[in-house]
């Protein structure tokens, strides 16, 4: 297939403007974002996008889980799409490009290609899933997840949030739930940029990760349950405090992952503990333990040796213990023909790169299980994501966007 020529290249200005655009939507408080899933400034960010999208020629398509598909016409309208996209949902206390740069990123490419007037044989579908991050709704990736057949719809929508509401009815509420069936679109590849969330590119020098592999998630969500009791004048013998169970789990959860050093980690981001008053004694403790490695059997070994470990702390302690998986998938080993377009893009632009495995879960994991998939990466700074201070410099963002713009025109062939 044609590739575009090297001096090809996306208009990083009007990519950097987008960012900032949307960036002003559900603001933290610390200069990053809070525009979790499903709410109303979730909901603002959705109709942002599909203005800039329309205004880019583009019909938009929603399915039944709120994921939203703007598709550029190609040569062949039966051809099979080339799809591009990540996730407009951010944490809590999220940065301004986990996911955005990935679907402001794909809109650039539209727009390039109307620029310099490319006409394509597959039609291009830039893509927002819902979702993405699971701090919500649990787990990750959940819409995408439900388009590749992982979860049920029903299940998806009946995922609450700690206030008790559903995804379903959060969906509805917002009015983006969609009436194409999630999973019916077939796709012909699909390519994710996004910025890698570690410290390896910026640290090496390299403008480019070329991501070959995935690594797995496993998330547990473990309830210890003790006895509330007065903080003052219980004795300590007595005591059946749920919290220092928790704490003793939580530094087992430590030592199991070092002791797979230097790949695997773990720790627990999600922790409530009831009844939380400075008074009482802890009688229960719910948290969720994150592991994760690009070798299955690891994560199997952490996860296993996690739950025999806190059965046995908890029988010690006279406290109750039990598990519920919420999340995980598989190490992900992405396509080599995709993989391989990104490569070739990166260095036909004269981008410095290297391969890399992805240490955070994506929707490319996923739509990987149904369609040809791919990632890109970006640096950003001191490799701190899931923070407020979330950064990347212009110049990382355009280069990742470059070479999205090749690998995905390459993949969907230029038309002479
Ligand atoms: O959890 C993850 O890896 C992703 O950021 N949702
Ligand atoms: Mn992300
Ligand atoms: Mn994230």
């Amino acid at each position: 297939m044609a590739a575009p020529g090297e001096n090809l290249r996306i208009n990083g200005e009007r990519l950097w403007d987008s960012l900032m655009e949307m960036a002003k939507i559900g603001p933290g408080v610390a200069g990053g974002n809070n525009r979790q899933t499903l709410t109303d400034e979730d909901a603002e960010g959705r109709a942002l996008f599909q203005k800039w999208c329309e205004a880019a020629g583009m019909t938009m398509g929603v399915d039944t889980m709120g994921n939203m598909f703007f598709r550029r016409e190609g040569a062949d309208p039966d051809a099979l799409p080339v799809y591009v996209g990540s996730h407009l949902d951010t944490q809590p206390t999220g940065g301004k490009f986990d996911g955005v740069l990935g679907v402001l990123g794909a809109l650039e490419v539209v727009r390039s290609l109307n620029d310099l007037d490319i006409k394509t044989k597959h039609p291009i579908v830039v893509t927002n899933w819902s979702n993405e991050e699971g701090t919500r709704f649990a787990p990750a990736m959940l819409a995408s997840g439900v388009f590749a057949g992982i979860h049920e719809q029903d299940w998806a929508y009946s995922r609450e949030d700690a206030k008790g509401k559903t995804f379903g009815a959060e969906l509805e509420r917002i009015g983006w739930k969609g009436d194409e069936d999630v999973g019916a679109r077939k796709m012909h590849a699909f390519f994710e940029l996004h910025i890698e969330q570690g410290p390896i590119l910026e640290a090496e020098g390299k403008d480019i990760g070329v991501v070959t592999h995935g690594q797995g998630l496993s998330w547990t969500q473990v309830t210890i349950t003790g006895k509330e009791a007065h903080t003052g004048s219980t004795p300590m013998p007595m005591r059946r405090n749920a919290g220092l169970g928790m704490a003793r789990v939580l530094e087992l959860v430590d030592e199991i992952a070092w002791s797979h050093k230097p790949d695997a980690v773990g720790a627990a981001g999600h922790i409530d503990i009831y009844p939380n008053s400075r008074n009482v004694i802890p009688g229960k403790a719910v948290f969720t333990v994150d592991f994760r490695s690009p070798d299955l059997s690891v994560i199997e070994d952490m996860e296993a040796r996690m739950k025999a470990g806190a059965k046995k702390i908890c029988d010690e302690m006279e406290l109750e213990v039990a598990f519920e998986k919420t999340g995980g998938f598989d190490p992900v080993e992405f396509d080599e023909t995709c993989v391989s377009a990104i490569r070739n893009a990166a260095e036909r632009l004269g981008y410095s790169h290297r391969n890399i495995i992805s240490g955070a879960g994506h929707d490319a994991c996923w739509i990987n299980r149904v369609a040809p998939t791919a990632m890109v990466m970006c640096p950003c700074v001191d490799g701190l994501s899931h923070n407020e201070a979330e950064e990347i410099s212009r110049e990382w963002a355009s280069a990742g966007a470059d070479v999205l713009f090749h690998a995905v025109v390459e993949t969907a062939e230029i038309v002479e």
